[in-house]
Formats: structure tokens, sequence, C-alpha cells
């Protein structure tokens, strides 16, 4: 908005002032969403700052924020790579948000030491702090099933199942089971019809003639102990139980049902307790080769089998637990950076480009556009891959290619640490299944 672009000036302006009077040749950093923040709205603010003498200066910083009326709510060490120098992340809140975070960075920079100063993250408030709602024991998956409607074949008349009345019964039942489990109870079996069997079969065989070439290592290994362990075949359609039970043994993960497409924030949580959502039913079958929508196909077929790899079940899980009590714009993010990875990722194996995306594995359609050289193929880079725009209609115009899973794990690791925060850390207990929550203000 005009406001904002005038706030943007107005601190470039401030900016360049600071830099003539500072002794120090590093800049004020801020992030773009502090401009985000009203005249008169409140601001919750995470520092971070990096000093030579420690506590000498640490204790000018907390008279600096009490000078500016600010209120100190927390304080943390942070290890820094550099070994002469400190670093501290402040958390605080201040009243009249804008020229009180300008004018308290101006006289940190000038009053004390500090060799850098840069502000984490700014968070716009009204009264308290507001709280995010997330499950804090996995027990509370059972109140993450919001759909989005995007897709119901009974509301969205592009699906190929609208004009289906026997499909749309079938899938409504389907569905209910979802909305009644309970965690803890044995997934419902369900019996398919011949039409489901057939649209499993088609897609199964082509697939299987197809992903020994294209799909990653790991994707093909487990998938042979599916099929010895939990009946993957073409002429059967796997359970959901039994698949859940495998996972269990191989990495922990389990699944539970969904009734389709959930909203990114409850689908991003359950992954946080090694819990994954999969739908029961199976595509029109009408449409085999591709669907918009996920379903069993895409879910056994694309997402099982990798979420067998232990480094991809903690790639899956730290990503669930960065999302936990989000922002928004954070969400977002998250949602964009799965979409690029665990739905159509590609990796490099032994020089050759592999899938590992399970939006890719499942569809056959999908798979053999990606791999055409028609769209865009781009090195994964979490930054770049965050924010990239995409639709979920259609095949992709790009797609991310990691130099392997490990090291798609470890440059999300290192994206999470630089670039998002929470006034509070989130630390998973693997012996009682609970997210607790550590240091809350
Ligand atoms: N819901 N059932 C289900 N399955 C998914 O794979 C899925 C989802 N909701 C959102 C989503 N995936 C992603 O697009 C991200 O937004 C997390
Ligand atoms: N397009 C995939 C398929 O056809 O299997 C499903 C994608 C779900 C996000
Ligand atoms: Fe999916």
């Amino acid at each position: 908005t005009k406001v904002n672009r005038e706030n943007r000036e107005h601190l470039l302006h401030e900016n360049s002032l600071s830099r003539e009077n500072s002794t120090s040749q590093e800049e004020l950093v801020l992030p773009d969403d502090v401009f985000t923040v009203g005249e008169n709205g409140r601001l919750l603010v995470a520092i971070i700052i990096r000093m030579r003498e420690e506590m000498v200066t640490l204790s000018r910083t907390f008279k600096t924020i009490q000078h500016c009326k600010g209120t100190l709510l927390h304080v943390e060490s942070r290890l820094s790579h550099n070994k002469d120098e400190h670093q501290f992340e402040v958390i605080l809140k201040l009243d009249i948000a804008r020229d009180n975070l300008i004018s308290l960075l101006k006289l940190l920079k000038q009053s004390t030491s500090l060799s850098r100063v840069t502000v984490a993250s700014a968070t716009n408030f009204v009264g308290d702090i507001p709280e995010i709602w997330f499950p804090k024991h996995i027990s509370e998956l059972d109140l993450c099933n919001h759909l989005v409607t995007r897709y119901e074949p009974d509301l969205d008349q592009g699906h190929p199942g609208f004009t289906d009345a026997v499909y749309r019964k079938r899938r409504q039942e389907i569905a209910d089971i979802a909305f009644n489990y309970k965690h803890g109870e044995p997934i419902p079996r369900i019996e398919y019809s011949l039409e489901d069997k057939s649209t499993w079969k088609a897609v199964y065989t082509e697939l299987m003639s197809l992903l020994p070439k294209h799909a990653c290592r790991q994707h093909m290994e487990a998938l042979s102990l599916l099929e010895k362990e939990c009946g993957y075949a073409a002429d059967n359609i796997p359970q959901l139980e039994d698949i859940s039970n495998f996972l269990k043994r191989r990495t922990g993960f389990s699944l539970r049902p969904a009734a389709g497409l959930l909203t990114a924030r409850d689908f991003l949580a359950s992954l946080a307790y090694r819990v994954f959502q999969c739908t029961q039913y199976v595509r029109h079958s009408s449409s085999p080769y591709h669907s918009p929508e996920p379903d069993c196909i895409h879910e056994l077929l694309g997402h099982v089998p990798i979420l067998a790899d232990r480094n991809f079940a903690q790639f899956s899980q730290e990503l669930g637990l960065a999302s936990l009590g989000a922002s928004d714009s954070d969400i977002e993010k998250f949602s964009t950076m799965y979409w690029f990875t665990v739905e159509f990722g590609l990796c490099k194996q032994n020089g050759e480009l592999k899938a590992y995306g399970a939006g890719l594995l499942s569809s056959y359609g999908e798979l053999q556009h990606a791999l055409s050289g028609k769209p865009s193929l781009l090195a994964f880079d979490p930054t770049v891959c965050a924010v990239q725009p995409y639709q979920d209609q259609d095949y992709q115009d790009v797609y991310f290619v990691a130099e392997s899973l490990e090291d798609a794990l470890q440059k999300f690791r290192g994206w999470v640490a630089e670039n998002i925060r929470r006034p509070y850390e989130v630390c998973y207990n693997p012996f009682t299944q609970t997210a607790e929550v550590v240091d809350s203000i």
C-alpha cells in the first residue's frame, strides 16, 4: 500500500543517516514485514545482536530497550560461527511501532559496541500476543481435518466425478470414515468397487513400467518391500492399516485417513507427529493418468514408499514442526516448499535425474512431462523455492532439482534457522508424542 511504501522510503532515509553517524561499517538490516505495522500498532520484535564484549554490551542493550519504553520478554544466547563474537536473540515488546523501532535500533548501534544488529522478525499485535492453536499431542490431530473445498466432487463442477452420482455417493461414504476416525483406532478397511480396482490396475501397470527408470533409489527399494509385505500388486488395492503398520516399523511414520484435500496448516501439523494424512478413495476412472487432488493411488504409490526412508521421514517431520503455530505467511512458504519437494521434487542420483516427489511418482502423465525437457529445471534453493508461484490444476512448468535428499534436508534446515522466527521454540518429545513449547513468552 501507499502507506507502506512511504514508510519504506522514510526508513531508507533513516538508514543512510544512521550509516553516516555510525562508527560501524555495517548497516541496520530490517525485514520487509516490519513495514506492515500500522501507525499505532504494537510490535513484538526479535532482534539478533552480535557483539564482542558480551557483558558490557548486554547491559547497555537492556538500558537502551528500557529507554525506548520497550518491555524485554526473552533473551537467549545462540551459537555463533565466529568465535570472537557472541550472539544473542532478544525478544521485546514495543509500543508505537515503527518510529520506536527505528530509534531503538539507532540507539543500540550508537551506544553499544554491537558489531551488528539484525531484526529477525517483527509481528504486529494488538493486546496480547496472538497465539495460533496447534495440536500439542498426537491425539489432537483428530481436530486437524479441515477440508479445502476446492476439488470436492460435490461442489466443483470441473471435477471429473461431478456428474457421476454413484461415484459421489461412494466418495461420501469413504469421507465419513475419515471424519469419524479417532487417533489410536485401527483404520477401517475398504471394500473397493470393480471400477476402483480397474482404475488402480491401469495406473499400477503403467507406473511399474516407468518407475524403474525414473524413480529415485529409495522409492524403488521401499516399493519392492511393500509388494512383499503389504499386498502392493496390480490386482490388489492395499489397505491403509497394513501400510501404517509397515511404516511404523521403518521410520515411525503412521497413517490416518483424510477425507480429501486438507488445509495446509492441518496437513503440515500432522507431519510434525510423523503422521501422514491419507485419502482412501480412488480417483475417477475418466482421468487415470493425472488427478489434480490427492487420492489413494497418489498416497500409496507416490508418498508411502519414500516415507519409509529415514532421511525423508526426518525432512517431513522437521517441515511439520516448523509449521506449528507459524504465521499465515510462513505457512504459505512451507506449503510452497512442500509442493516443490515432497510433491514434485527431482534429485540427482549417479548423474541421472530421478523423481522423489509423490505427485510425479503417482502420475504417469506428469512424470513423463517433467522429464521431457520442456519444463524449467532449477537447482533446489529453499530461498527461491519457498516463494516460487505455482498452480495445482495441471502439470507444473517449473521443478526443483536437489543434489540429493540429504542435501535438501541440510539446505532446508539452514533456511528455517535463518528465516523463520516464532516467539517460542517447539520441541518434539517422541516418548509422549507431544510438541512441547519451550520459552513461551
Ligand atoms: N491434504 N489430504 C491432503 N494431502 C496432501 O498432500 C495435501 C493436503 N493439503 C495441503 C497439501 N497437501 C499441500 O499442498 C501443502 O499445502 C501442505
Ligand atoms: N497429480 C497427482 C496424481 O495424479 O497422482 C496428484 C497430486 C496431488 C497433489
Ligand atoms: Fe500429495
